[in-house]
């Protein structure tokens, strides 16, 4: 009995070391209740792929990337308004003298001047053509047109009319003065008195006069009455006279 075991176990072992090659292995049958060598089979394929997982969360932004390169220069934009007017600059440095055109020109200049001269002359000589309450002496005009008003009535409708009350300073525009005053044979308001101080006669500006033309005997202050303005009378000559009486206005402008 034991020596059949042994012959068994042998017998195996035998079968193994003889029989069991790669691809084959000794089995226990158990229905048979016996070993016996059988052939595994090669393992299966894999299987099929599984479906797709869910779609994960969205992940973190990420850092910036790094500066590009710098785009080609874009078109011109169109033009600004203009700006503001500058200061003026200061006067440039004296030109050279003198060539050719400087000359003629400077020549043209007093040749102008030089006519301007003239025809001035030709129209202070001609007053007498001028219409009636027109005179002109240098470069003032007078106009009068009749009205006859107090010395401060004159001074406002000079001022309005955008002259201002006759003020002669020389002999020439005295004398257009007077062609006027003598068309209309009414003494003239003069723009000048003494109210400030008396005696001390001034322009409408405050300064003293710089010219007078008095008739003899004026200023007098006829009889200790106040006479603090100045008409011209039929001779030419100056008389002081009270404010409030009605003379010739003639404006100059
Ligand atoms: C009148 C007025 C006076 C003037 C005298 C001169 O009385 O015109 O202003 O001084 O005449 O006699
Ligand atoms: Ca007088």
């Amino acid at each position: 009995m034991w020596n059949i075991q042994i012959v068994k176990v042998l017998g195996v072992l035998l079968l193994h070391v003889a029989l069991v090659t790669p691809g084959t292995q000794v089995c226990y049958d158990s229905n048979e209740n016996a070993y016996s060598i059988i052939t595994c089979g090669a393992p299966g394929k894999n299987g099929k792929n599984g479906i797709n997982g869910e779609r994960g969360e969205k992940g973190e932004t990420g850092p910036a990337g790094p500066r590009g390169l710098p785009g080609s220069q874009g078109p011109a934009g169109p033009s600004g308004a203009p700006g503001p007017r500058g200061e003026q600059g200061p006067p440039g440095a004296k030109g050279e003298s003198g060539d050719s055109a400087n000359l003629a020109l400077e020549d043209l200049k007093k040749r102008i001047l030089d006519l301007e001269r003239q025809l001035l002359s030709l129209l202070e000589q001609q007053n007498k053509g001028l219409p009636k309450g027109r005179a002109i002496s240098g470069k003032k005009i007078y106009i009068s047109d009749g009205t006859t008003a107090t010395y401060d009535e004159a001074i406002t409708i000079c001022k309005k009319a955008g002259g201002q009350l006759a003020t002669p300073q020389n002999s020439a525009e005295n004398n257009a003065i007077f062609t006027i005053r003598n068309q209309f044979s009414i003494y003239a308001v003069l723009g000048m008195n003494d109210k400030q101080k008396q005696g001390t006669f001034r322009y409408l500006n405050g300064a003293v006069i710089s010219y007078q033309n008095w008739d003899s005997g004026e200023p007098n202050n006829y009889r200790g009455i106040n006479e603090d303005c100045v008409e011209m009378r039929e001779s030419g000559g100056w008389n002081d006279y009270p404010c409030e009486s009605q003379k010739l206005v003639i404006c100059e402008f």
